[in-house]
């Protein structure tokens, strides 16, 4: 079998997403999903230029050698747009090679360890009110682990509340600190009074804090008993996680920004944190994700792969079936996406009771309707960036 075509799709259903399709000589094509929020361009650009031209002619059989041979024969390592461009590709070898068995893709990954896979949607509130209403508005749909984030007095704009879609401009969000650390376990008492102790909630601090900040907020919130806080500080230097796991028993889960298994070399082999959280398309594919989880889980760290509506659903989908076969599954975080993303990517995978399955489709289980991709262009797009009182840039 040979790869005769490999096309790279940009279209916006909504939100920008960029598809890999990989044609054969025997009629058999793989999805691959490139999408970086943001940066959509640089990876289609590094898709077009510098891999597809590469792709042509070889055996798509050869996942492994193929993704060796993209890693490194690039000789320039890592970074987003490098590891999306190679996951797009490994995530459409698997689904071919998993077409071409008959066979949906988690039965070559060693078969489902588990009947389904408990997912987590995003609550939010500029208040209580407003909150409480999105969590019930998540359990009536099912969720039964959920995502809690909030304003915070004297902030407008809030990560993770209401935030506005990224436009041509970055939207200018703003942020303190201090305030947040005074609030945020005010909002958790009173969530655990409204909705009880055993619903599971989680919280992203969205690589917002210092070390010594990110302590304190875990030891605040000990008393809700979290399923997780996430990405509680940017964690380019790992052992800024020692001073956090020294003083609080919060699980901690970080990842979603990292793209190679050195990202987390001391994150899993001291134990820092609890789960993993990269997302297939920004890890290099399913290749390099089982060999994450299989690090992880001598380590007791489990799976909790990203899934908010800017993955698309090819690669909500391979995450799907990655979660139904490893042992050391955690979580899967599922957004969602809207009717017109999801016309756009007809699939197998469901959502039912708070649980996904990938279904028994052979592959990955998804399609691509071209002709209704191409009726949504892409459209430029930047994620918004962050500013505190005095007009300081930080992390968003
Ligand atoms: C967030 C993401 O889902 C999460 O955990 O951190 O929604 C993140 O903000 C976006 O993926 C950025 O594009
Ligand atoms: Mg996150």
């Amino acid at each position: 079998m040979k790869i005769v075509d490999a096309a790279v799709v940009l279209t916006s259903p909504g939100r920008n997403f960029v598809t890999l399709k990989v044609e054969t000589d025997e009629g058999v094509t793989g999805l691959g999903d490139a999408t970086l929020n943001g940066r959509e361009v640089a990876v289609a650009g590094y898709l077009r230029e510098h891999v597809v031209p590469l792709l042509l002619g070889t055996d798509p059989h050869r996942i492994e050698d193929t993704w060796q041979s993209l890693y490194r024969g690039a000789y320039w390592r890592r970074g987003p747009v490098t590891m999306a461009a190679i996951a797009a590709v490994d995530i459409a070898l698997w689904d071919i090679k998993a077409k071409v068995a008959g066979l949906p893709l988690y039965q070559l990954l060693g078969g489902a360890s588990r009947d389904r896979v408990r997912a987590y949607g995003h609550a939010s509130g500029r208040d209580l009110p407003e909150l409480f209403d999105s969590v019930r508005a998540l359990l009536a749909d099912g969720y039964q682990a959920i995502r809690v984030q909030t304003g915070v007095p004297g902030l407008d704009r809030v990560y993770g509340v209401r935030s506005s879609p990224g436009g041509a401009r970055p939207v200018v969000e703003d942020w303190d600190t201090a305030a947040y650390l005074r609030h945020l376990p005010k909002v958790f008492d009173a969530v655990r009074q409204e909705f009880g102790p055993d619903l599971p909630l989680l919280h992203d601090a969205h690589h917002r804090l210092t070390p010594s900040q990110a302590a304190r907020l875990g030891k605040d919130l000990e008393p809700y008993d979290l399923f997780w806080l996430e990405d509680c500080t940017p964690a380019e230097n790992q052992e800024g996680l020692r001073l956090v796991r020294g003083h609080t028993t919060t699980p901690l889960a970080i990842g979603e920004v990292f793209n190679t298994v050195f990202d987390y070399q001391t994150l899993v082999t001291e134990q820092l944190i609890d789960y993993v959280r990269s997302a297939v398309t920004h890890f290099g594919g399913v290749s390099p994700m089982r060999k994450l989880f299989d690090f992880a889980a001598q380590y007791q760290i489990k799976s909790a792969i990203h899934g908010p509506e800017d993955i698309s659903p090819i690669g909500m989908a391979a995450a799907v079936h990655l979660d139904l076969a490893i042992h050391n599954f955690g979580i899967q975080e599922y957004s969602g996406h809207t009717e017109l993303t999801n016309a756009v990517f007809p699939h197998a995978y469901t959502f039912t009771d708070g649980h996904l399955h990938p279904g028994e489709a052979p592959g990955l289980g998804i399609e691509l309707d071209e002709e209704l991709a191409a009726a949504h262009p892409y459209e430029r797009a930047y994620l918004p960036i962050n500013r505190l009182h005095d007009g300081t840039v930080h992390d968003w």
